[in-house]
């Protein structure tokens, strides 16, 4: 496969040298949100940010732990990431120098589960490579686009008018996709009042896996709406409930919380419980999968489109490289900088322009420089891993 094989021999460049990562240091910092966030599993007013700095050769790589404080998306906290990186990843990557990305897996892949810990770490160590390597992370990668389609995500709001004028706002501004987020009682209603004041935009909804099976029925009458997908609406470990619920419903389903690994992204797409994939790197744990999952869905036509997770600028920054691969043809959850916090910890912050792209940097690693004085007067807690 074509998207395969350019990126692996990109990554590997000088994976003969190898780069041994001289320290590891984890830090928390919380971003106030603009506007509160809420989904099926519940309403968040900030962000508490989990960054992770690698540094080798006299360049510092920056990555982002995508975890929340609860377990509720995924069973990860920022609790959860910090003892695994602290206790486990964090050794693994001093031990040795890394000869590329395969090799980093590789060592992480005997720890079971814990993704968005590994894929914190993974982001660092890219965004180290793509310095070393005097290259941008998404050229690195093998990423072709110059620029990248968005969308924006609207949380369940205190009031369907409230919810109205945020979806004039976006589009006003230029977003290529509204995303609603649903859930039983804000579901239905909402949808068709969105799509009567606004006939022909790209409109998605996501469920957060609010509902079961026994809810087809009524999942059903969302076919009337012309929706792109409807995402994740059944159970996080469930790809079989979906293939079921994809059989009845004509508007494609598209999974994110069921997708954490290329393994469950075959296996959903051979029962077909899905038609689109959502690809977060924190989720799947890392570059590595992500551009597996990338390449799989390239090669049976099915579009990818890169999901958010409320980051900082530096996640986004990462996202931003990632969505430039060619699979990635939906728009993702990739939205301006303003669009979360008063002031983010990259410079410049990420804009989106009015015709709802984002423009992919091509400056050395993420194009972005990360404001190291802004995020030290943030910082709670600060820690250096050792072996
Ligand atoms: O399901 O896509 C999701 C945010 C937190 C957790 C899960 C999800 C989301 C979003 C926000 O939808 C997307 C963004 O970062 O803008
Ligand atoms: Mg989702």
């Amino acid at each position: 496969m074509q998207g395969s094989s350019k990126v692996s021999d990109q990554m590997n460049v000088k994976a003969d040298s190898g780069l041994q990562v001289e320290s590891v240091e984890v830090r928390l910092i919380r971003l106030p949100l603009i506007e509160p966030f809420e989904t099926s599993f519940g309403k968040i007013d900030s962000r508490l940010i989990f960054l992770v700095s690698l540094k080798a050769d006299g360049y510092t790589g920056w990555g982002e732990v995508v975890a929340s404080e609860e377990p509720r998306y995924s069973y990860e906290t920022v609790g959860t990431a910090f003892h695994v990186i602290r206790d486990f990843l964090g050794p693994a990557i001093l031990s040795a120098p890394i000869n590329g990305l395969d090799d980093l897996a590789k060592r992480f892949a005997p720890y079971r589960g814990h993704n968005m810990a590994k894929a914190g770490l993974e982001l660092a160590y890219m965004h180290l490579l793509a310095q070393v390597e005097k290259r941008s992370l998404s050229s690195l990668i093998g990423g072709e686009r110059k620029r990248i389609p968005v969308g924006v995500s609207l949380g369940i709001q205190p009031t369907l008018s409230r919810l109205l004028d945020r979806v004039d706002r976006y589009l006003q501004l230029g977003y290529q996709r509204i995303k609603l987020k649903i859930k039983p009682g804000w579901d239905i209603d909402v949808v068709d009042e969105v799509r009567r004041k606004n006939p022909n935009i790209l409109l998605s909804v996501d469920a957060n896996s609010a509902y079961t099976l026994a809810d087809q029925a009524h999942l059903k009458l969302l076919d009337d709406f012309n929706l792109l997908m409807v995402e994740q609406p059944l159970q996080n470990d469930d790809v079989l409930d979906h293939s079921k619920l994809q059989q009845v419903m004509k508007t494609s389903l598209c999974l994110d919380e069921s997708i954490v690994s290329a393994r469950q992204a075959r296996i959903a797409l051979d029962l077909e419980s899905c038609r689109l994939i959502n690809i977060k790197i924190g989720r799947v744990g890392g570059y590595s999968e992500a551009l597996a999952i990338h390449d799989l869905c390239v090669s049976r036509n099915i579009p990818v489109w890169c999901g958010g997770m409320l980051e900082s600028g530096i996640g986004r920054a990462h996202n931003i490289a990632l969505a430039s691969l060619q699979g990635f043809s939906l728009p993702g959850d990739i939205s301006a900088s303003s669009r979360y916090f008063e002031r983010d910890i990259i410079f410049p912050e990420v804009k989106v322009d009015e015709d709802g792209t984002v423009l992919v940097p091509d400056g050395l690693g993420l194009g972005f420089e990360v404001d190291t004085d802004y995020i030290e007067s943030l910082t709670e807690t600060r820690e250096f891993i050792s072996q």
